[in-house]
């Protein structure tokens, strides 16, 4: 390792001294100002972790749901999962390190991780369409050359996008081709198998309204469009030639608000969807013939999707194991549907992608969706393959159908993250299959109503949790607090949890009328502020 050009080099891209930041729920956020020293010892870290492992390694310039002015990084782990979790610590201690002590910390990390610095290291890069982005990726290109890492860079590319090609790569092409055509070519081919015998041919369930939050969805699904175009025709808004990045619209804020985005025409009972500004999200929504405005949540996409899953396996006859994976924000009804009527396992874990991932990969067939709509379907090697060699040694026409229809649907699902374009082709598919309206889909359980706030304190660390965020630890008194306020509501519930991906607290309410969701949300933000350190308004309680 040249520590005399690391150092040369690092200058260029200095530390704001004092600066600290966190590896957080989905890697570095924050304005996109503080983040140059970040992303060009991000780029090291990668030829690091690709030396370590061998291995292709991702790194993705985003800040996802956030707004315009923040920025991010992630790194991506071989197999196109998130990094593990001890690389975060080395990231977090890398990224704060002093600038005359960082390439002792450098050399520390590649010392602890037993890293071979003669092996050879790969790194492929993608960014997001936020105006810092292609700077900040450039910062990245430079950590990774200088300490002589070879790299791709894909340029603007979705996040789930990026993580598929580290996936390809490392899987030497088993996974798909790790080009954007190879990836369009896969997910097409899948959907128009899965798809060509459907039955329905009403012009109402080939098109489909998408809000792209202005982000780099409305460029790759305009790319993707004329591959799968002969199946359904999507219309696309907030594609970014006016509007700001996340704002006022897309899955983050519609979710959030529980309202239609701005910049989106729609007319009763059609359905739309919103990716978020990395179009690794996805929500379905519509209006009711009285104006309603209807959220489908990433709750009920896991249960359309398993319940699909389930029925397939029962035509094939197979017996393979399925879990649903969520998190706390998961809606009550969602879970009791779940675990009562469709008798299918429910897990809990803490907020972020990795947990819910890591959690899925123990069952055969893994469901994991967060409310806010991320999350995919994985399949164990073994499903896998016993799914391809029944859809050769079935003789049963129907046995067969269903087992090749499940071979498409494996390979529709970005196995290596949440993927706003695949869980929608995978949504588009079904409803086809199953001739059902998105009123149909809608009405299989009644979400309770819910409220969600973000409360400013002056150190959202002093806020802890254990089972699951579900229960607070520290500070004293605030879950005491939190029992209290819900004991006054029916069918209540409520959390508290530090965001990692903005400096806020989070607050969850469900009750049995959106009044008192509304009023238990405000009540425990309130609790927040006074018993965690709340700085500015004071929340109206
Ligand atoms: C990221 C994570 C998600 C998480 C969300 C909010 O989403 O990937 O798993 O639910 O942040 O996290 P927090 O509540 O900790 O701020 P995205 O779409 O922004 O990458």
């Amino acid at each position: 390792m040249d520590l005399d050009a690391i150092t040369e080099y690092s200058a260029l891209h200095p530390k704001p001294s004092g600066l600290i930041l966190q590896y957080g729920t989905a890697g570095f956020r924050t304005k996109a100002e503080h983040l140059d020293h970040v992303m060009f010892r991000m780029g090291l870290l990668a030829v690091l972790r690709s030396k370590q492992t061998k291995s292709t390694i991702g790194v993705m310039v985003t800040a996802s749901h956030n707004p315009e002015e923040d920025n991010g990084v992630k790194l991506v782990d071989p197999l196109g999962e998130m990094l593990a979790p001890s690389w975060e610590e080395h990231a977090t201690c890398l990224a704060n390190a002093e600038e005359q002590d960082m390439p002792r910390v450098l050399m520390d990390i590649s010392v602890k991780a037993a890293v071979n610095l003669q092996q050879d290291a790969f790194i492929v890069i993608g960014r997001d369409t936020r105006p810092t982005s292609e700077k900040l990726s450039q910062s990245v290109i430079d950590g990774v050359t200088v300490l002589e890492g070879q790299f791709h860079d894909y340029g603007l590319v979705t996040t789930p996008q990026l993580h598929y090609m580290v996936y390809c790569r490392n899987t030497s092409g088993q996974y798909g081709e790790a080009t954007l055509e190879g990836y369009y070519q896969k997910l097409s081919k899948a959907f128009m198998e899965l798809t060509k015998k459907t039955l329905c041919s009403e012009d109402e369930y080939r098109s489909l309204k998408v809000d792209c939050a202005n982000g780099i969805g409305a460029l790759k699904l305009k790319e993707m469009e004329h591959y799968v175009s002969q199946g359904l025709s999507v219309q696309l808004f907030n594609d970014g030639t006016k509007g700001k990045l996340n704002h006022l619209c897309g899955a983050d804020f519609v979710k959030s608000h529980q309202k239609p985005p701005q910049g989106m025409e729609m007319k009763s009972n059609e359905r739309c969807c919103s990716f978020d500004g990395d179009a690794d999200r996805i929500v379905y929504h519509y209006l009711d013939v009285d104006g309603h405005f209807h959220l489908i949540d990433g709750d009920k996409i896991a249960t359309l999707i398993s319940s699909f899953l389930k029925e397939l396996l029962l035509e094939i006859g197979e017996s393979l194991n399925i879990g649903v994976v969520q998190t706390a924000y998961a809606n009550g009804s969602s879970t009791r549907y779940l675990e009562e009527v469709m008798k299918v396992p429910v897990y809990c874990t803490k907020t972020g992608v990795k947990h819910l991932h890591h959690k899925a990969q123990e069952f055969d067939i893994g469901v994991y969706f967060e409310a806010n709509g991320h999350g995919t379907v994985l399949f164990s090697k073994a499903a896998e393959t016993k799914i391809r060699q029944l859809t050769k040694e079935l003789e049963d026409e129907r046995r067969k159908a269903a087992a090749k229809m499940l071979e498409n649907v494996i390979d529709l699902f970005n196995q290596a993250a949440g993927d706003a374009i695949s869980d929608m082709l995978v949504i588009e598919a079904i409803l086809m299959l199953k001739d059902l309206s998105i009123q149909q889909w809608d009405a299989l359980y009644m979400d309770l109503p819910n409220r969600q706030l973000k409360v400013k304190v002056a150190d959202r660390q002093v806020i802890s949790t254990t089972d699951a965020e579900r229960q607070v630890v520290t500070p004293p008194g605030l879950q005491e607090a939190i029992n209290d306020l819900v004991k006054k509501y029916k069918l209540s519930r409520a959390f508290v949890r530090p965001s990692g991906t903005e400096d806020v607290v989070r607050v969850y309410a469900e009750a049995d009328s959106q009044e008192n969701a509304d009023s238990l949300a405000r009540a425990v933000s309130l609790a927040v502020f006074q018993l965690a350190g709340g700085v500015g308004e004071t929340p109206p309680g």
